[in-house]
């Protein structure tokens, strides 16, 4: 059976352009999905903007333009945001795209006709910045427990869907189903939080917002964001359409990465809809931590943030996503700060990866005019490198698979750092002024060249430019997936007019 990958980030709202941590929930789903399309998986990463609802619907007239001219405008830059940061998306999904729109209704419409949806009477409490309503034991003084700001009691006719009915049914589910939500201690937060005290039926419908999908049938109501924002995963594919292949690919998603504040809508919301429409749960929701700027989320609301891209200039695109993907371990907060962000890349990217791959070529050149083979003199001390660089990929695998990015980065430096330590165990230096020794000096030096050769082919899924970049000096210009064990029997050809790739950055911010 051919072996498919979907995965998705969530849709982001364009009420203001993207910042940093938009970019982190985009890098973890590209380097995944860059790592599973390397390792032969038909892959598809979707990812998009989530444009209705009243907070776009303000900003917009605050702007003095129409709703769709502000979110154009916003997911244009959007859109060269992700082509600076090396994003591979297979489809950018707009909610207010045609395709959308449509299968939205459609949805609705299935789900009133079988009952799960209902008309009924509207009280309670509402969040305006974050477009969500609220219990009043959830929402202790009349304050949003999210974003801690003000909410107001609203009440009017709308439409509702049935989340009680199914509330035992996702308990079990959950709780047969352990990759289900990831990290595990956010199993424990959904289930102990919000199933068990109750599920109160959900408010689907909102008549005081223009901004939305008009309900195909009473088109005084619009469908109330999370509805219309959560379908995405299925409406991109073509849910519900005669042009479903893509849905029956890949639908159910492998992975659907969020940040952990919107867990609980794609854990408790999202499979009940799922379950109503008698479809397959994804397999995996993961919720990963905050990037925080002195001890606070960086997020629209504080405008706490620069745009990436004066980062991205600054220190490279590879930088800055190697930064992210490998400071912040699986699950928890992390902080964003340039001075940490100039320390890795420091430390690793320069100093251990840019070092390694300039002493390497630069002694193929210097003593062997930049051609080499393996002439297979070994000694007891390559056996330890070889069998970490063998082993690498299998560990690379497993961290990937358990959603440790991080971890899988550690695995692979230590590789590289094991490259560097091997260099000044072997000396090549001291083996060059003995005739007798060259060819142990060429297997030393080859041994290395394999070390750089399968590293950057597994860095490619995480920092593209630079592993390819590497590649191509060291001659190798297909980073294939299926040859990351040391091959005894090649020959490298390296550049020679090699170029630095990470220089030291000064600590002057
Ligand atoms: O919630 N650190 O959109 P949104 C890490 N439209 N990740 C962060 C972050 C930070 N400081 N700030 C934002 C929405 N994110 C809805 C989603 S999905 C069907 C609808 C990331 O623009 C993280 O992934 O508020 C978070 O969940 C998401 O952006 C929130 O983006």
């Amino acid at each position: 059976m051919e072996k498919k990958f979907y995965i998705t980030t969530p849709i982001y709202y364009p009420s203001a352009n993207f910042h940093i941590g938009h970019c982190y929930s985009t890098i973890i789903a590209d380097s995944i999905a860059r790592y599973k399309r390397l390792d032969g998986y038909d892959t598809f990463f979707l990812t998009g903007s989530d444009e209705h609802g009243q907070k776009i619907e303000k900003k917009a007239l605050e702007a003095g333009v129409t709703p769709q001219e502000y979110v154009d405008k916003i997911v244009e830059n959007a859109k060269d945001l992700w082509d600076k940061l090396a994003i591979t998306h297979d489809r950018f999904i707009r909610t207010t795209d045609k395709d959308h729109v449509e299968i939205v209704q459609k949805i609705f419409k299935k789900l009133y006709d079988q009952k799960d949806i209902y008309k009924g009477e509207y009280k309670g409490l509402y969040c305006t910045p974050c477009e969500s309503f609220w219990t009043e034991t959830q929402a202790k003084d009349n304050v949003c427990p999210d974003c801690g700001k003000e909410l107001h009691e609203v009440s009017e006719e709308a439409y509702f869907l049935k989340l009680s009915k199914y509330q035992q049914r996702l308990e079990e589910y959950i709780k047969s189903h352990p990759h289900f939500i990831k990290p595990e201690s956010r199993q424990n937060e959904m289930i102990n939080n919000f199933i068990k005290p109750g599920l109160e039926d959900l408010c689907v419908s909102r008549t005081s917002i223009k901004w939305g999908i008009p309900v195909s049938f009473d088109e005084e109501h619009v469908i109330y964001v999370w509805l219309d924002a959560l379908s995405n995963y299925i409406t991109a594919l073509g849910y519900l359409t005669e042009n479903d292949e893509l849905f029956k690919k890949y639908w159910p998603a492998d992975v659907q990465i969020v940040g952990k504040e919107i867990v609980r809508f794609h854990t408790i919301i999202w499979p009940i809809i799922l379950m109503a429409l008698d479809l397959p749960l994804p397999k995996t929701v993961f919720g990963h931590g905050w990037l925080i700027i002195d001890g606070n989320k960086i997020s629209k609301s504080l405008g706490n943030y620069k745009d990436p891209r004066d980062y991205i200039d600054k220190y490279g695109v590879d930088a800055i996503r190697y930064f992210v993907l490998r400071e912040i371990p699986f699950g928890n907060d992390g902080n964003f700060s340039e001075e940490a962000l100039i320390s890795r890349t420091n430390a690793d990217l320069a100093n251990t990866w840019g070092n390694l791959v300039n002493r390497t070529i630069g002694m193929v050149n210097k003593y062997f005019d930049g051609k080499i083979e393996n002439k297979k003199v070994e000694e007891p001390l390559d056996k330890e490198l070889l069998s970490l660089i063998n082993d690498l990929k299998a560990k690379t695998d497993e961290k990937i698979e358990s959603l440790e990015i991080s971890k899988a980065l550690e695995a692979i430096f230590d590789v590289l750092r094991a490259s560097n330590k091997y260099i000044d165990d072997t000396a090549p230096w001291i083996l060059a002024k003995d005739d007798t020794k060259k060819d142990r000096l060429e297997t030393v030096l080859y041994n290395l060249l394999e070390s750089i050769r399968i590293t950057a082919t597994i860095l490619e899924a995480f920092m593209p430019t630079s592993s390819k970049n590497v590649l191509s000096q060291i001659g190798k210009t297909d980073s294939d997936f299926k040859c990351l064990e040391v091959n005894a029997n090649s020959s490298f050809e390296v550049t020679s007019t090699p170029s630095q790739l990470f220089t030291r950055i000064e600590k002057k911010i």
